[in-house]
């Protein structure tokens, strides 16, 4: 249960850090298999990745796909580290039987193998040219879900601007994104994981992404929302089709059944409505 002082953090700042955001015993199970399916990625065996250019990826996509054979990957996000610190954070219930949580992402962030690697300052969810109004209109909207990354290794990569998430960008801010979007922002932080650290955030703060070839980054990048919240977001649909497959829901611990459902139930309603 987090704390109140916790949740204000989260509220006021747009992020929280989890000093224990592997359950106990996982850490070593979780690198083996995170460093087997990288291999695989680098290899060209595994097609669902983050493309980093010339060969190389900076990330790999789709970790429950049946496909991937590392069950591993559920059963760590079905376990109370992470579905009571989301429920918390979103204000709402982890219960099996009354949960609005819905599956949704869950990927890798890996260091590139050939060359460094930088993403530009961004948000998730918004679009970077709304006029201020529309972008504060948006942000304020868009509150009902949480990303995360946990480090399976030490890493310093995502930067953030505290705070953020629910302001528009102010007109350095704004040149920045637009003009030069690797540089420094003001108030910019780095976030500093040690392996088994997670740090939760808005997936709206204005974030990048830093990958030095020669620091070893695996670390669980995933998303999670509310049902409600996931009319919002439903681009989601797209990139997680393969989810409807009738094959997936027999692969997941049974304490995801229902936010596995939630999930399917939500993609047809997305998919009735945009017909
Ligand atoms: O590397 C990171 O932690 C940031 C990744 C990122 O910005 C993104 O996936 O949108």
């Amino acid at each position: 249960m987090l704390t109140s002082s916790q949740l204000r953090h989260y509220r006021d700042h747009g992020y929280l850090i989890i000093e224990r955001a592997v359950p106990d015993g996982l850490l070593e199970p979780l690198r083996t298999a995170a460093g087997r399916l990288t291999d695989r990625t680098r290899r060209g065996e595994w097609p669902y990745k983050r493309d980093a250019g010339d060969g190389d990826i900076w990330g790999v996509s789709h970790l429950l796909h049946p496909d991937v054979g590392e069950p591993i990957f559920a059963e760590y996000i079905a376990s109370p580290v992470v579905l009571d610190v989301v429920a918390d954070l979103l204000r709402v219930s982890a219960e099996a039987q009354t949960t609005p949580l819905q599956l949704e992402l869950v990927n890798m962030l890996v260091n590139p193998a050939k060359h460094d690697y930088e993403i530009g300052w961004h948000r998730d969810l918004v679009r970077a040219d709304l006029p201020p109004d529309e972008e504060v209109a948006e942000l304020r909207k868009l509150q009902l879900g949480v990303q995360w990354n946990t480090a399976l290794y030490d890493e310093a990569c995502l930067h953030i601007v505290p705070a953020s998430h629910l302001r528009p960008k102010t007109e350095t801010e704004r040149d920045v994104v637009f003009n030069h979007p690797t540089d420094s922002m003001p108030d910019q932080l780095t976030v500093e994981l040690k392996a088994g650290q997670g740090v939760y955030y808005n997936a709206n703060l204005l974030h990048r992404g830093v990958y030095r070839k020669d620091q070893r980054r695996e670390t669980l990048h995933c998303c999670m929302g509310t049902v409600e919240g996931a009319k919002l977001r439903a681009s989601l649909y797209g990139w997680l089709a393969w989810m409807t497959r009738p094959d997936v829901r027999q692969t997941l611990p049974e304490r995801l059944h229902p936010l596995y459902d939630n999930f399917v139930k939500m993609a047809r309603l997305s998919k009735e409505q945009s017909a």
